[in-house]
C-alpha cells in the first residue's frame, strides 16, 4: 500500500493512499481471478510482479499470441474468463489473434493491454508504442472498454467480467493506459469502488411455447440425431445432457470439441457414422453447435437430398436461421434448456424406430471395425494410424488426460482414431482450424486443472508455439509434446516446381530433432521411430509427469494435402509450370 500522503491542499492528514496497480489486482481478485497470463514489459512489468506478490498465478510466456490462446483456453475451461496481460501496440497486436480467436470461439476471455499516453496518441504525436488499440480491438471482441480513472477501474473490470460471460461468451479487450496505474486516491474510497460482479452469465430459460414445439418436432421424428458441439461441453451441464441423450434413445454426435461428453464409447455414440447419420437423418437437434463450414451449413450432399427439420439450442437467438430455417428455436443457457427438455419427455417417452438405430450401430460398428486393423501395425517409419493406435490406448489409460490437438493430418486422424471419455479433456484447433494453438492451451490446462496433459502435434504446428516449451520446463509443468514429424506440413515429399535450389514451400529440415529442443530446457527428450517405441516414451513422460518431448518420426509419404479438408483448397484453372 502506497504511504501516507498529507493533503497539500487542506493541510489536513489525508488517509492511506492506493493507486491503479493495486485497485485493478483487488478488483480481479475479489472476481476470482487467480491466474493471469501475460508478457511483462513497459507499462506493465510492474504489475505483474505485483500481482505475483498479491498472490496471483502470473504465467510469464515468451509470446503475447500463446499467453492469449492460454487465456482463452482457460476460459473455455473454468467458465470464468482467462485473463491475458500485454504491454502495448505490439503485444497488444500479439495479443489480438488471441482475442479474435476466443470470440470466434465463444471463449470467455480479456485482453489487457497497456497502452500509451491517450493526449499524444489522439493526437498522433508519436509515443512510445503509440497505437489507438481500442478502435483496433473493437471489431474483433464483444466489447471493448478503456478505463482512464482510478476510481473507474471496479466498474471497468465488472464490465469486462459480465460482457465475457453473460450471453455467448466472448473476448472482452480492456485498455489500461500506463497513467491509470500510477493513479492515487483515498485506500478507503478505492474499496468502496470495487465492484463484484453477481451473477455473470445468468441463467437464460427458454420459453414453455419455444420447448413444446421442440418436443413435438422430436416426437415425430422417425431418424432423429443430436449433435453436440464445445458449447454444451463449455455449458458443464454434462449430467443434464447424458440424462437427455439417454432418455431419448437418440443418436448423437459430437463435434470435436465435444468428444468425451458422453465416453466416446457409448452405444448411441455416431461419431463413427458420420456420413450416414448426417445424410439419413430426419430431424436433428443441435445443442450448442453451429451450423458453419465444419457441419457444411447445414445443407448440400453431405446432408441428403430430404429436407431436414431442425431443433437449436443456443443462447444467441441471432444463431437461429443463420444458415438455414429452424423448425424449432429453443433459445436459453444449455443447462436450463435441457431440463425443461428432460421435464417435458415425461417417463413414458419413445425411442427412436429400431430399424433406424440398428442401421447408425451398423455402419459404427462396421467402421470401427474397418480401422481397428490399421491401429495394429508397426510399421517404420510409422504411419498416423499406427502411431495413433498406440496414442489412442494410452489416452485410454489416462482418460483424466487432457488431450491437446492440432496439424492437419495429425488434427484430423488423432480427431476420429482417440475416444476420449471424459468431458472437456479435447482441445483442439477450434472454429478457424488455427495452427499455433498448442503449447499455450497445454499450459493452460495444466495450470487451470492440475491433469497431465498430452499434446499431440504436427511438426509444422507445433512450429507456430515451440517457444513455449521453455515456459512448459520453467514452470514445471506436466505436459508431454508428442511431435508428428513427416518433415512439413502435411508432407515431407513436395518437390520445388521450378528446380531452382530451395525447396518446396511445404517442406522443412529432413531429420529434425525437436526432442532436443526440450532437452535445451532441462525437459526430457525421446524418439521414437516405431510404434512400440513411442508407446515406451510416451508412457514414460507421463509417468515422470515433467515436461517432456517425444520426437515421432512419421512416414513423410503418409498424409494428404490439408488432411480431411483439402477439398477446401481454390484451384487453379491455369496450369502449373
Ligand atoms: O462416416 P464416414 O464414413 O464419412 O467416416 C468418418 C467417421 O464416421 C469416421 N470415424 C471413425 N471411424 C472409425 N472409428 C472411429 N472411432 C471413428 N470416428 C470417426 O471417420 C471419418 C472421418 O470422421 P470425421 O473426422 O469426424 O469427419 P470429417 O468428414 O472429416 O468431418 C468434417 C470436419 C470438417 C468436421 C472435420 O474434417 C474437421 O473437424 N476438420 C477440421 C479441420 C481443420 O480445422 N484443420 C486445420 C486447418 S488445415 C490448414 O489450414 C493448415 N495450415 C494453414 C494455417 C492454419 N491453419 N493456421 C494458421 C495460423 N496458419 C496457417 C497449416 C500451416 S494445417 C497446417 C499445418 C499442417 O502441417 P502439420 O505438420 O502440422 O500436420 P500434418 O498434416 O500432420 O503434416
Ligand atoms: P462446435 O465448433 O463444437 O460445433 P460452435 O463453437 O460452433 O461449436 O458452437 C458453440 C455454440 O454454443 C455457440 O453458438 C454459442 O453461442 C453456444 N453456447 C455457448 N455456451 C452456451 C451456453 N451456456 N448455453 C447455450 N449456448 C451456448
Ligand atoms: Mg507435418
Amino acid at each position: 500500500m502506497p504511504d501516507i500522503a498529507p493533503d497539500t491542499e487542506t493541510h489536513e492528514e489525508a488517509g492511506p493512499l492506493t493507486d491503479g496497480f493495486h485497485l485493478l489486482i483487488d478488483a480481479l481478485k475479489l472476481n476470482e481471478v487467480e491466474n493471469v497470463y501475460m508478457v511483462p514489459g513497459i507499462p506493465v512489468t510492474d504489475l505483474g510482479r505485483m500481482m505475483q506478490s498479491e498472490g496471483m498465478r502470473v504465467l510469464s510466456f515468451r509470446h503475447e499470441q500463446h499467453a492469449g490462446y492460454a487465456a482463452a483456453i482457460a476460459g473455455y475451461l473454468t467458465k470464468k474468463p482467462g485473463v491475458c496481460l500485454t504491454v502495448s501496440a505490439p503485444g497488444f497486436l500479439n495479443g489480438l489473434t488471441a482475442l479474435a480467436h476466443a470470440t470466434t470461439n465463444c471463449y470467455p476471455m480479456i485482453l489487457m493491454s497497456g497502452s500509451s499516453e491517450r493526449e499524444i496518441i489522439d493526437l498522433m504525436q508519436g509515443d512510445y508504442e503509440e497505437m489507438d488499440q481500442l478502435a483496433i480491438a473493437k471489431p474483433l471482441c464483444k466489447a471493448a472498454f478503456r478505463i482512464n480513472h482510478a476510481e473507474d477501474i471496479g466498474i471497468g473490470v465488472a464490465r469486462a467480467i459480465r460482457a465475457a460471460l453473460s450471453g455467448r461468451p466472448g473476448g472482452v479487450y480492456l485498455d489500461i493506459p500506463g497513467a491509470l496505474l500510477g493513479q492515487t486516491m483515498d485506500a478507503a474510497a478505492g474499496e468502496k469502488s470495487l465492484v463484484k460482479v453477481i451473477d455473470p452469465a445468468p441463467a437464460q430459460l427458454p420459453g414453455p411455447n419455444a420447448v413444446t414445439r421442440a418436443l413435438n418436432v422430436l416426437k415425430n421424428a422417425e431418424r432423429p440425431l443430436i449433435i453436440l458441439g464445445k458449447g454444451a461441453a463449455y455449458a458443464q451441464a454434462d449430467d443434464a445432457i447424458k440424462a437427455l441423450v439417454e432418455k431419448s434413445g437418440m443418436p448423437y454426435l459430437p463435434m470435436s470439441m465435444a468428444k468425451g461428453l458422453l465416453p466416446d464409447d457409448h452405444p448411441q455414440s455416431a461419431g463413427a457414422a458420420r456420413s450416414l447419420v448426417l445424410k439419413e437423418s430426419d430431424t436433428v437437434m443441435l445443442i450448442g453447435a453451429r451450423l458453419n463450414w465444419l457441419l457444411s451449413h447445414g445443407k448440400g450432399k453431405q446432408w441428403g437430398s430430404e429436407p431436414k427439420k431442425f431443433i437449436h439450442i443456443d443462447i444467441e437467438p441471432k444463431e437461429m436461421d443463420s444458415n438455414i430455417e429452424i423448425a424449432a428455436p429453443l433459445v436459453g443457457d444449455i443447462g436450463s434448456c435441457v431440463h425443461a427438455l428432460l421435464d417435458g419427455m415425461g417417463d413414458d417417452w419413445a425411442h427412436p424406430p429400431a430399424s433406424w438405430v440398428d442401421a447408425v450401430k451398423t455402419k459404427r460398428d462396421t467402421n470401427v471395425e474397418r480401422m481397428a486393423p490399421k491401429l495394429q501395425n508397426n510399421n517404420v517409419p510409422m504411419d498416423y494410424h499406427g502411431a495413433l493406435g498406440v496414442l489412442k490406448g494410452i489416452v485410454a489409460d489416462r482418460p483424466d488426460a487432457i488431450l491437446v490437438n492440432e496439424g492437419a493430418n495429425t488434427l484430423d486422424f488423432a480427431r476420429s482414431i482417440i475416444d476420449m471419455h471424459k468431458p472437456r479433456k479435447r482441445l483442439d484447433v477450434g472454429t478457424w482450424g488455427v495452427m499455433g494453438i498448442g503449447m499455450g492451451q497445454a499450459i493452460a490446462a495444466a495450470v487451470e486443472t492440475d491433469n497431465p496433459v498430452l499434446c499431440i502435434e504436427g511438426d509444422s504446428a507445433f512450429g507456430f508455439s515451440g517457444m513455449e516449451i521453455e515456459t512448459i520446463c520453467r514452470y514445471k509443468l506436466p505436459v508431454c509434446v508428442v511431435v508428428f514429424n513427416n518433415s512439413g506440413i502435411y508432407r515431407g515429399t513436395d518437390v520445388n516446381p521450378s528446380g531452382g535450389d530451395d525447396v518446396a514451400t511445404t517442406v522443412f529440415v529432413k531429420d529434425a530433432r525437436y526432442d532436443k529442443m526440450m532437452e535445451a530446457f532441462g525437459g526430457l527428450g525421446f524418439i521414437a521411430t516405431s510404434p512400440d517405441e513411442l508407446k515406451r516414451a510416451v508412457n514414460e513422460a507421463m509417468d515422470a509427469g515433467r515436461p517432456a518431448l517425444v520426437n515421432a518420426v512419421i512416414d513423410e509419404q503418409a498424409g494428404t494435402e490439408s488432411g480431411r479438408i483439402g477439398n477446401l483448397n481454390p484451384q487453379s484453372v491455369v496450369a502449373q509450370k
